[in-house]
């Protein structure tokens, strides 16, 4: 890869993992939080960002801010050739076979809202099956919510079992020649189970369902391949992946983003504009409507390379080996029990302790320095699914280490110990 001067080389990563020097890679890691030294266990809400891309923005704002595809000035040209080369590391991050199926938007929550109200007006009516999980985050469950509510179309749903499973033989009885999309998350934000979504996909097509892949959880911890997955739309919050917030991607596959009518009307998106009548733009600018948010382009594009400068195999060893050792320990503790028991996890732990309210168990950890998620965590059909009102909730990240969950444990001891 040749780095224009935006993009920096990232340093001192290799294939030999070592999560101390990671954290090195990350500023905010090494400052202390109420005193203390911080421990971060809410990657899944966002992770951190590592100097190579605080610094990509920086050099951006420097260097070469203007907007783009607009200017025939140096600096608008410099803006977008950044914008777009960010676009072709997207492509190259989850292996599509082509820059134009990577669409820019704000997140997962934009992507799926963008395939419900475009491919989903479109080409979902009454009679039709849209099938959902029980394991969905609300922004995979209430774009087809709103969807069905139009068109009259059906909601199905796969449920899960006291696991944090999907039931098989569900989806053999509801994938049906009726199911027009299968809308699935790779991996659920509240239990960390990962979906067998290749199996998914197969079956799905097999019945003549598109399937959308809502990968928000899974970009920092497995590597993506589109290609190999064979899945109609993926889409990914960069934030999760060490990269800004307020940055995405929508992957579809070019037939369909060729077939679909604008999300949003405005500058950038159209061939042409009179008053009485538009004409739209190939994909994906059909779907950019106004200035995109290129700062964030070009962070994500800098957390690509980041995450590509680590061998995938050697990440997920590591990560594993944490989640592995965090679920023993935390399974020795006296009161604890763990939300999600699936043989295929990823990167989070849910739990719940004696009849201590997760937010009090959140408040006491942030005391010591220890950043956990608390509350359903935007997937309440799962708190439902095992009678909660909330969980306590760690997700790693790859400077995560086994020091880490020592801390929490010795939080959770004094946890346990004011609620003696
Ligand atoms: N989950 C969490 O703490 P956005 O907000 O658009 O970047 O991502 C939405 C989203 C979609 N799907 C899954 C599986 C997710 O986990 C999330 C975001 C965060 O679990 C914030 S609620």
């Amino acid at each position: 890869m040749n780095y224009p001067y935006f993009f920096l080389e990232p340093t001192g990563i290799s294939a030999g993992l070592d999560p101390e020097k990671f954290k090195n890679d990350f500023p905010i890691l090494r400052k202390p939080v109420r005193g203390k030294k911080l421990v971060y266990l809410d990657n899944a809400a966002t992770s951190q960002k590592p100097h190579t891309v605080i610094e990509a923005i920086r050099q951006y704002y420097l260097d070469s801010n203007a907007n783009v595809h607009r200017g025939v000035h140096w600096l608008s040209e410099k803006a977008t050739e950044a914008y777009e080369m960010a676009r072709i590391k997207m492509q190259e991050f989850i292996n599509a076979d082509h820059a134009d199926e990577i669409v820019f938007v704000r997140g997962s929550t934009e992507a799926i809202n963008l395939v419900a109200q475009t491919y989903g007006r479109k080409e979902i009516g009454q009679g039709d099956e849209i099938l959902i999980t029980e394991m969905e985050h609300h922004s995979n469950i209430v774009p087809w919510q709103l969807l069905v509510e139009e068109t009259g179309a059906d909601l199905q749903v796969i449920h899960i079992d006291d696991n944090g499973e999907l039931i098989r033989e569900e989806l053999r009885e509801k994938l049906t020649e009726k199911t027009k999309l299968v809308a699935i998350t790779h991996i659920s934000n509240a239990l960390g189970t990962v979906n067998p979504i290749r199996e998914i996909i197969r079956s799905a097509h097999e019945v003549g369902a598109r399937v959308l892949v809502d990968g928000a959880q899974a970009a920092p911890h497995l590597k993506i391949d589109v290609h190999d997955l064979d899945c109609d739309f993926y889409t990914l919050s960069g934030h999760k992946m060490y990269a800004p917030t307020g940055i995405g991607i929508l992957y579809g596959k070019r037939e369909l983003l060729q077939n679909m009518p604008p999300y949003q009307g405005g500058g950038e998106m159209i061939t042409s504009v009179s008053l009485t009548g538009s004409s739209y733009a190939k994909p994906p600018y059909r779907f950019e409507a106004g200035t995109p948010n290129i700062e964030g382009a070009i962070g994500l594009g800098a957390a690509a390379d980041y995450l590509n400068s680590i061998d995938f195999d050697t990440l997920s060893a590591h990560e594993n080996e944490v989640l592995d050792y965090a679920t023993d320990r935390l399974s020795a503790m006296d009161g604890l029990k763990i939300i999600g028991t699936s043989g295929h996890k990823a990167g989070i732990i849910s739990f719940v302790i004696d009849s201590i309210h997760p937010h009090d168990v959140g408040t006491i950890l942030d005391q010591a320095g220890i950043a956990v998620r608390t509350g359903h965590h935007c997937a309440m059909p799962i708190m439902e699914r095992f009678q909660l009102p909330a969980t306590t909730r760690v997700s790693l990240a790859l400077y995560n280490t086994k020091d880490d969950i020592d801390s929490l444990v010795e939080g959770l001891k004094q946890v346990k110990e004011v609620f003696k």
